[in-house]
């Protein structure tokens, strides 16, 4: 009995060894809690899965991450404080929601002209890992990626400038400002709060990319849309500090490689999906889809042209070399969008 014993004790000792072999992680059982504040279908929520399949089978299943969608663990506006704090080890931000928090990445929430996601999450990937920026060195950022351009969807139609005067619509952050500009009334709130205010008549309409439509039903309630091609919003998935210092290194190195990939699979999911989401607006709604024409367009270049203006006047008192990261923008749109 007692060799028996013995040798289920020597047999399981062999087996742990040999799981640590085949994992490759010096330690296994990484558990990691990854939290978003929009509903699961929404595409933060569909990288977010995807970013997770892709983690365990990399690291042959030594990390597992438990997703926790729809503000069930962590709102938009919590999201930054309890990732810090570690209540979350991972979550899901968009930017635009923290104004002048982010004075050197907000430069892509400006109206840029970024025609697709992919072009436009490319680019904000490149331009955080150049710069490195101070203000998100307190978190380990895993990836970036961006909405498509915003455009208008609203219980009336908008077809001219005109259209949009006193108008509540709701932006977040620099969207909101640019809604300002065109002369519509500005209500800033995050995504998940917005199906209500439609609801309840206290906003006409929204200002972001076409995928909502679908997604979050948009295409019930808001019947016109209207094509602006307007900034994208971007996002960051930050983790916590301790904890991605707590990690294995080849578990870091796993999580490093998938950064630039990430970024180019939600563009490029997102550039699809509002495809997907205008057709099926269309069909099960019978959505109106209007584009600006060249000459509204010209003018919403001018009246937004002030933002640059605003962005430079911040970022350079916060000490951002404005004119270097204009510049990089520039080539990282010439280089990816298209
Ligand atoms: C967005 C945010 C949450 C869910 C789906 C979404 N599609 C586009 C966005 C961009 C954004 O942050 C916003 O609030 O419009």
């Amino acid at each position: 009995m007692k060799a028996l014993r013995t040798g289920i004790a020597a047999l399981s000792m062999i087996l742990t060894v040999m799981a640590f072999a085949v994992t490759g992680a010096s330690a296994s059982g990484i558990n990691l809690k990854y939290a978003n504040f929009p509903p699961a279908p929404t595409f933060p929520c569909v990288q977010m899965e995807r970013w997770v399949k892709e983690v365990a089978a990399r690291t042959n299943g030594a990390v597992t991450v438990t997703t926790y969608p729809g503000s069930t663990l962590l709102d938009a506006k919590n999201m930054m404080r309890g990732v810090m704090t570690g209540q979350a080890d991972i979550g899901c931000i968009s930017l635009a929601y923290h104004p002048g928090v982010f004075p050197l990445m907000s430069v892509m929430e400006l109206p840029q002209g970024f025609t697709s996601a992919e072009g436009a999450s490319r680019a904000l990937w490149d331009l955080y890992a150049k710069h490195q920026p101070a203000e998100l060195s307190k978190f380990k950022v895993l990836t970036m990626f961006s909405s498509a351009p915003s455009q208008f969807m609203a219980k009336k139609p908008i077809r001219t400038l005109d259209d949009l005067k006193g108008v509540e619509l709701r932006g977040a952050g620099s969207l909101s400002a640019v809604l300002e500009k065109l002369g519509a009334v500005p209500v800033s709130m995050p995504m998940p709060e917005v199906p209500e205010a439609v609801q309840k008549g206290i906003i006409q309409g929204l200002l972001t990319s076409f995928d909502v439509l679908k997604d979050m039903k948009f295409a019930e309630m808001c019947k016109y849309e209207t094509v602006a091609n307007l900034s994208v919003y971007p996002f960051a998935v930050i983790m916590n500090k301790k904890k991605w210092d707590s990690l294995p290194d080849d578990v870091k190195k796993v999580l490093d490689d998938l950064s630039a990939e990430q970024a180019q699979w939600t563009g490029q999911y997102m550039d699809n999906h509002v495809k997907e989401s205008l057709e099926w607006s269309k069909a099960t709604y019978q959505v109106e889809v209007y584009s600006f024409d060249a000459a509204v367009q010209a003018e919403i270049a001018r009246l937004t042209a002030p933002l640059f203006d605003s962005w430079k006047e911040t970022a350079t008192k916060a000490g951002v070399d404005t004119q270097a990261v204009l510049d990089d923008v520039a080539a990282l749109k010439a280089k990816y969008d298209r």
